[in-house]
């Protein structure tokens, strides 16, 4: 399904982090995505996002510690560069943003794999805003911060013997602590070693990056699972990165469930090789801020941090994790949009980025509450359902209708719909 340019400034031209970029048919990016852009959550000392980010560069010493890389990145460095496959459903104008064909923003971190390790970074950690178009609701924004690292073994004796040697300290200090562990193989039929890689190496490379991060999640969750004297529990599952073998997702019970912070592995050696460092072994992670922060600091709805209410910014202090405490709950109001969809088909994301694109940060979630094809005309209706709130004040009746009659116009004139 096509998914369409629908608010660039200008159709032949669109202004971001001040520069101009000429457009095409695949632009997709929304005025409300391009004035996230400058805002550089991460970095500012006294944000959630930013006191997170120093707390994790602070557990990693000896790593450089990167940021303010630009979003703007080619679909090469994104995808192509990492092994990603021509028909990878991540690459598709429904999933991700692009200013035109060559030109796109990062949808992870990974984007500048290559680049860091061509600089000759041996450990280093990059953070940085990430951009996917996705659905709407308390956990998901089209605007997310994500932490990769990176530590680089040499392929020799040496390199060998450092790992053992780390591997022995990591696992001492975690045998002190109260961390239960629920591990998978490092290895497997389905989660091989690398054809180029012998199976004992890539597992003490496995093994090191498994300690490293369980060491991390005991500095961020230890202490903090809520009931003083449970111990922290993390999951390693068995996962697939086409960047990565062995690859894994590491998941921490909090609150009475599983929650998914991180994806990790074994770097492929494609992706060394096109850095320029041969002969060389790694490991990287990436890791999801915001879900991260939306645990330690209690902060219920992702829109949060973007908030510039002094009410939620005057509540955190730089090297601190403190308890979020919600100042109101506004009163929400819903409504409905039903329209029979044009022939050429509608996706799901380009409804809610218009949503985002018109009412900005005041939908709390977009859900679809009813599809139907018409068994006679063969047509198609859908009732998308919109709920109205905001984080700082109450909206008033007339406010959210006008601002529900400027969505359904929108939706009328950008997508040729049919309401009903
Ligand atoms: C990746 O983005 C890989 N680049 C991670 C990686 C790096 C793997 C290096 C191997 C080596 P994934 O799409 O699963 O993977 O995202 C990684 C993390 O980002 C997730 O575990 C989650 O914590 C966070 N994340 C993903 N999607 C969202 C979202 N929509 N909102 C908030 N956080 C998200
Ligand atoms: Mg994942």
């Amino acid at each position: 399904r096509k998914a369409r340019c629908f608010s660039t400034p200008s159709p032949t031209a669109i202004s971001l982090l001040e520069k101009t970029y000429p457009t095409d048919a695949t632009t997709n990016v929304t005025s409300a995505i391009a004035q996230k852009l400058s805002r550089n959550l991460y970095l500012q000392p006294a944000h959630p996002l930013g006191i997170l980010r120093a707390l994790i560069e602070s557990h990693f010493p000896t790593f450089t510690a990167l940021s303010g890389w630009s979003p703007l990145v080619t679909p090469a460095k994104n995808f192509d560069d990492l092994g990603f496959p021509p028909d990878h459903p991540g690459r598709a104008l429904s999933d991700s943003y692009y200013v035109n064909r060559e030109l796109m923003l990062r949808t992870h971190t990974s984007a500048h794999e290559v680049e860091v390790f061509a600089r000759g970074e041996r450990r280093w950690l990059l953070s940085a805003d990430v951009y996917r178009r996705d659905e709407i609701d308390a956990s998901h924004y089209p605007v997310f911060h994500q932490m990769e690292g990176a530590r680089v073994f040499p392929a020799s004796a040496a390199g060998v013997a450092e790992l053992e040697d780390n591997n022995a300290r990591l696992s001492a200090h975690l045998a002190q602590s109260n961390i239960v562990i629920e591990d998978v193989p490092h290895l497997s039929t389905t989660n091989p070693a690398q054809p180029s890689h012998d199976a004992h190496h890539a597992g003490l490379v496995a093994l090191n990056l498994k300690l490293s991060l369980n060491s991390l999640m005991l500095a961020l969750f230890g202490g903090r699972t809520g009931a003083g004297e449970e111990p922290l529990r993390v999951r390693w599952i068995e996962a697939y990165f086409p960047f990565t073998s062995p690859s894994y997702e590491v998941e921490v019970f909090f609150h009475g469930k599983w929650l998914e912070i991180l994806g990790c592995g074994v770097v492929q050696q494609r992706t060394l090789d096109v850095a320029n460092v041969p002969n060389n072994v790694s490991w990287a992670f990436g890791l999801g801020l915001e879900r991260i922060a939306m645990i330690l600091f209690s902060i219920p709805d992702i829109r949060l941090f973007w908030s510039e209410d002094p009410r939620f910014l005057s509540q955190f202090t730089p090297g601190q994790i403190t308890t979020f405490k919600p100042y109101s709950k506004y009163p929400s109001c819903y409504k409905d949009v039903s329209f029979w969809v044009p022939s050429e088909g509608l996706h799901d994301n380009d409804v809610f980025d218009l949503v985002r694109d018109v009412v900005g940060d005041l939908a709390e979630d977009v859900k679809l509450i009813d599809n139907f094809t018409h068994p006679k005309t063969n047509r198609t209706s859908r009732c998308y359902r919109i709920n109205y709130r905001s984080m700082d004040r109450s909206l008033s009746n007339e406010e959210t209708n006008s601002l529900h009659v400027d969505v359904v116009s929108r939706l009328k004139d950008v997508f040729r719909v049919e309401i009903r």
